[in-house]
């Protein structure tokens, strides 16, 4: 499901019984258990790992998104955890939140203004805690797509 909003996603993710994922719980998943890289496979990224900006090799989606499963999953069977799209997390987005949260399943503010995405554009999985609200997502739907995760 793409082109959600943050309410929207939590909406069903309650219905569903579950919940979004924490930033935390994200990158953990992200990793898929492989530690101190910056993309799950690697440190490298190249076309044929992901779609992101331009298409060439395995990557043929130049300005949209590819369909789940175009791509290797990581070891976890986790397909898009970087490129193609971005996801939200449950978390509010915090300044300082790498420095200031304790080391063991932070879960991010209480409050906030921004909620967190992440995962789309090829990014590295440490790189980017994207400050997006709703209505400036939709302003990017032209060239990102925002999905989400339960768990
Ligand atoms: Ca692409």
């Amino acid at each position: 499901m793409v082109l959600v909003t943050w309410d929207d996603a939590t909406a069903y993710a309650k219905w569903a019984v579950k919940r979004l994922p924490t930033e935390t719980e994200w990158e953990y998943a992200a990793r898929g258990g492989l530690a101190g890289k910056r993309y799950p496979w690697g440190d490298e990224i190249t076309h044929d790992d992901a779609n992101y900006s331009g298409a060439e090799g395995r990557d043929k989606w130049d300005k949209s998104t590819a369909p789940v499963g175009s791509f290797d999953a990581n070891s976890y069977g986790l397909y898009d955890m970087a490129g193609n799209l971005w996801e939200w997390c449950a978390d509010w987005y915090g300044e300082n939140c790498y420095t200031d949260s304790p080391l063991k399943n932070p879960a991010g503010q209480d409050t906030g203004t921004y909620r967190v995405v992440r995962g789309g554009l090829g990014t590295p999985i440490r790189a980017v805690c994207v400050l997006l609200t709703a209505t400036t997502m939709f302003h990017l739907l032209g060239t990102a797509a925002t999905d989400f995760a339960v768990c």
